[in-house]
């Protein structure tokens, strides 16, 4: 059934409810003088390029490829859009390796045909904390699919990881794959009815008419919660505290120091955005919440190409409901002038989906790790993990 996932250090459905094996590494480190030293061999009419997103050409044309042949919903009508600037977030965070942001050209043309990234993050599985690759933005042209390219891109990327010491590795994908660690449900929050309904998005719900629905989508103009303010550089600890406090709860969840999370929460303009609250009278900074911003091409409409969608990131309450948090977020999130608000019901999400109007997506994303074995698989609010 799956030639090439057979042959990898992953859990395998045969093994499913297996308990004899136990959790943690499948198979052990190998010096790295044994680490093959070549890269793998591509079908002779491609070859290797090592992708360096400092340079504003290089990430144009991952940009490119990426807007042209990445991630589509079930009927096609949609395609992500990642934006250069998130890209070049997404792929440098504190002690990235350049290495590690793979290419595929066309040796005739030069032409950038496929892609795949690692970055490295610390990643804790119940009590250890594990060094691994979180592996993302996987993509081979669509003239190209189906010729076996995915595997070659997949070893290469292990060997490069491998080279730097590092020996697992976390990824999720639309599609199920030997053998998912959870298996989360998207859910959306329509902002801009209207256009999610012209678009295809989203339909007119039963009995629903259109100034019905918009009025049933409303929101305040601003936040309510006294203290509600955008995150500064100045609230790295008090976030870096308060979210590693608040993460240690989830069987798996991202291990962040404050140079972390000055990276992947201090707000970055069209990227990610993230808020706080900071009490009127201690001044402590108690509940937080952030979104990062993935817009989609829409597939051939009349009126519209782009889908602005926000995505929950990492959400924390102590003291204010978290509903009340995340209203909040929406309502800045509109303000944002996004058109829909999207979550997995990870964490304490599903908490506040139904009562905020978020409604369940036809998406589902798959979790995985990879040579690191969870004999039973996880309940999504379990999940302390949120990959881009
Ligand atoms: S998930 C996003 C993936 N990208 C897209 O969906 C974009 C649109 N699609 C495409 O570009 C292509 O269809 C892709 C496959 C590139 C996905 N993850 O070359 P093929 C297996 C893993 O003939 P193509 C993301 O980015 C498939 O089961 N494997 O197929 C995370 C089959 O193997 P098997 C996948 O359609 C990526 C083989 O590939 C995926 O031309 C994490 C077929 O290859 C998938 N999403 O190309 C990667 N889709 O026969 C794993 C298909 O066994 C990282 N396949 O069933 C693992 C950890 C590595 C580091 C380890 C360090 C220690
Ligand atoms: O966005 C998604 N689905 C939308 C659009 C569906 C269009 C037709 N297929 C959806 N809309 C309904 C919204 C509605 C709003 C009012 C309340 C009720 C709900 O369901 C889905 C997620 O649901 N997205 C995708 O399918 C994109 C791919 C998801 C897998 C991503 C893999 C990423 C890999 C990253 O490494």
């Amino acid at each position: 059934r799956h030639k090439f996932w057979e042959t990898q250090p992953v859990g395998q459905f045969k093994d499913v409810g297996d308990t004899s094996l136990p959790d943690g590494s499948i198979e052990l480190p190998t010096p790295l003088s044994e680490v093959k030293q070549e890269p793998y061999n591509l079908p002779s009419p491609y070859e290797w390029t090592t992708c360096d997103m400092d340079s504003e050409e290089t990430c144009t044309e991952v940009y490119i490829l990426l807007k042209n042949n990445y991630v589509e919903d079930d009927e096609n009508l949609f395609r992500f859009n990642y934006s250069k600037e998130f890209l070049r977030w997404a792929l440098r965070p504190p002690g990235y390796y350049k290495s590690w942001h793979i290419g595929v050209r066309a040796k005739a043309s030069k032409k950038l045909v496929a892609f795949i990234t690692g970055v490295p993050a610390r990643i804790r599985v119940r009590n250890e904390i594990v060094k691994m690759a979180e592996i993302n933005f996987l993509c081979v042209h669509k003239k190209l699919r189906s010729k076996r390219l995915a595997p070659v891109m997949i070893k290469e990327v292990t060997r490069r990881v491998h080279l730097e010491n590092i020996w697992q590795a976390a990824y999720t994908a639309g599609v199920v794959l030997p053998t998912p660690i959870t298996t989360c449900q998207y859910w959306h929050r329509s902002l801009n009815p209207k256009k999610l309904i012209e678009v295809g998005f989203s339909r007119l719900g039963a009995r629903m008419t259109m100034s019905r629905t918009i009025k049933l989508y409303k929101l305040p103009d601003s936040p309510v919660t006294p203290g509600f303010r955008k995150m500064e550089l100045r609230d790295v600890s008090a976030v870096t505290r308060l979210l590693r406090n608040y993460l240690s709860q989830f069987v798996v969840s991202p291990d962040f120091d404050e140079n972390d999370v000055q990276h992947w929460l201090l707000p970055t303009e069209d990227v990610v955005d993230s808020y706080l609250v900071e009490s009127p009278e201690t001044h402590d900074i108690t509940d937080f919440c952030s979104f990062y911003a993935l817009p989609s091409s829409i597939l051939g409409n009349q009126n519209y190409s782009i889908l602005k969608a926000a995505y929950s990131y990492y959400n924390v309450s102590t003291k204010t409901p978290l509903f009340q948090l995340m209203n909040d977020a929406l309502i800045v999130a509109k303000r944002k002038d996004f058109d829909v608000f999207n979550a997995l019901n990870v964490m304490h999400n599903e908490s506040f989906l139904k009562e905020l109007k978020f409604g369940p997506g036809d998406g589902q994303l798959h979790y995985y790790l990879y040579n690191y074995r969870i004999r039973n698989a996880l309940r999504p609010s379990e999940l302390g993990l949120v990959l881009l």
